[in-house]
């Protein structure tokens, strides 16, 4: 069955959690979701809908709003792709000079020199001196970023056995950790979790009155120390008190960071150390969150964040925004790191699970 055809899609999935579900994990409609997460990542909880109020039975989604707000987020990039193509492959004989101007626009939307390369040889294998139609090149575009895409669609998943599952969340200033927080509180609050936030941005008032806001607004309990208290002691705090009041999940803010501000990154260091201390598999994810508007330096952010917080999977924000978002795929083919869930909105309902075949779609097929 194709991508854009499951039950639940790339609407419905994003969270794991065990209510409702055998022990196998799968809950009635979504068996094909789970065959899919299985394939690309060992599935050690069971999976929930979230966004259940899309129903992703149609073929390619494309009347969601959410579909939409991608897509339209993504018109920057994917417009002047296909203006490229529109240009580049209108004349008779396909020529050396077409495909280096071609690949040059792939490499500027962000796709990366492994993709590049390999969209262009498809389009030029046999094709020398004949012509290619626009549709197709958009086609074999579209193909071969989902190919790169698809084995990254992940699912953050709140195993049962962890009492907490705890999350932290990091990432440059303003990428939206605070507000992925709680988008995700949201959804495992309305899931019937027990779930806690703990204020590990200790840097500004601002930032705990933030959190305090979304608690508010979601049900979960908020922790939170003072202002310029040490995040490594929030985290510490509000990961003992969860574990004995066996909350579901645990979910950490951090404080925005340059991944180059080396004392910055070794105080995460300490967060994560520190949780280690109460649960030896804390935090069982690290979430990396990035800005969809941002471009190269996406890639180094990964690599830092990785090595020294240990991260698990993405999330990417603002792809409803004037996003760029084609650094996503040479993420992908270059770490291939889950993509756990992107942010098309400021609302609490704005987070979606990735789905590869949409994403490539709304690049390629403007
Ligand atoms: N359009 C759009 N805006 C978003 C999205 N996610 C977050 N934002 C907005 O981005 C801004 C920054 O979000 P925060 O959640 O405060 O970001 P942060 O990473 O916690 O920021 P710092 O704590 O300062 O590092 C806010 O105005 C959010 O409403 C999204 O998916 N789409
Ligand atoms: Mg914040």
């Amino acid at each position: 069955m194709s991508q854009s055809g499951q039950k639940g899609g790339l609407f419905g999935r994003l969270l794991g959690g065990g209510d409702s579900k055998g022990a196998d994990g799968k809950g009635a409609g979504d068996v094909e979701v789970e065959a899919e997460a299985a394939d690309n990542f060992p599935a050690h909880a069971s999976a929930l809908d979230i966004a259940e109020t899309a129903d992703a039975s149609d073929t390619a989604g494309v009347e969601h709003g959410w579909f939409n707000r991608l897509k339209s987020g993504l018109t920057k990039t994917s417009s002047r792709i296909s203006d490229g193509i529109s240009g580049l492959f209108t004349q008779q004989k396909l020529d050396a000079s077409t495909l280096d101007e071609f690949e040059d626009l792939l490499l500027q939307a962000d796709l990366g020199v492994e993709t590049a390369t390999r969209i262009t040889e498809r389009i030029s294998k046999g094709r020398y001196d004949k012509g290619i139609p626009p549709q197709e090149v958009r086609k074999i575009l579209s193909e071969e970023v989902e190919r790169v895409l698809q084995p990254v669609a992940g699912r953050l998943l709140i195993e049962d056995g962890n009492k907490p599952h705890v999350i932290l969340m990091v990432g440059v200033n303003g990428t939206g950790k605070t507000t992925t927080i709680g988008k995700l509180a949201a959804q495992l609050v309305g899931k019937g979790k027990k779930v806690m936030v703990a204020a590990g941005d200790t840097f500004r008032a601002a930032a705990i009155d933030q959190l305090q806001v979304w608690g508010e607004r979601t049900g979960a309990t908020v922790v939170a120390g003072d202002v310029g208290a040490d995040a490594a002691g929030v985290a510490f705090d509000a990961l003992k008190q969860a574990t004995a009041e066996r909350y579901d999940a645990l979910l950490i803010d951090t404080a925005g960071r340059l991944q180059n501000k080396q004392a910055l990154m070794e105080e995460l260091e300490k967060v994560v150390r520190v949780l280690g201390k109460i649960c030896p598999s804390a935090p069982h994810d690290c979430v990396l969150v990035l800005d969809a508007t941002t471009g190269q330096n996406a890639m180094q952010q990964v690599e830092v964040f990785r090595e020294k917080a240990g991260v698990t999977g993405l999330v990417m924000t603002k792809l409803d925004g004037t996003a760029r978002g084609g650094i996503l795929v040479s993420i992908a083919a270059r770490h291939q790191i889950p993509v756990f869930a992107v942010g098309v909105g400021e609302g609490v309902d704005d987070l979606q699970a990735f789905d590869a075949r949409e994403f490539a779609v709304a690049i390629a097929e403007a």
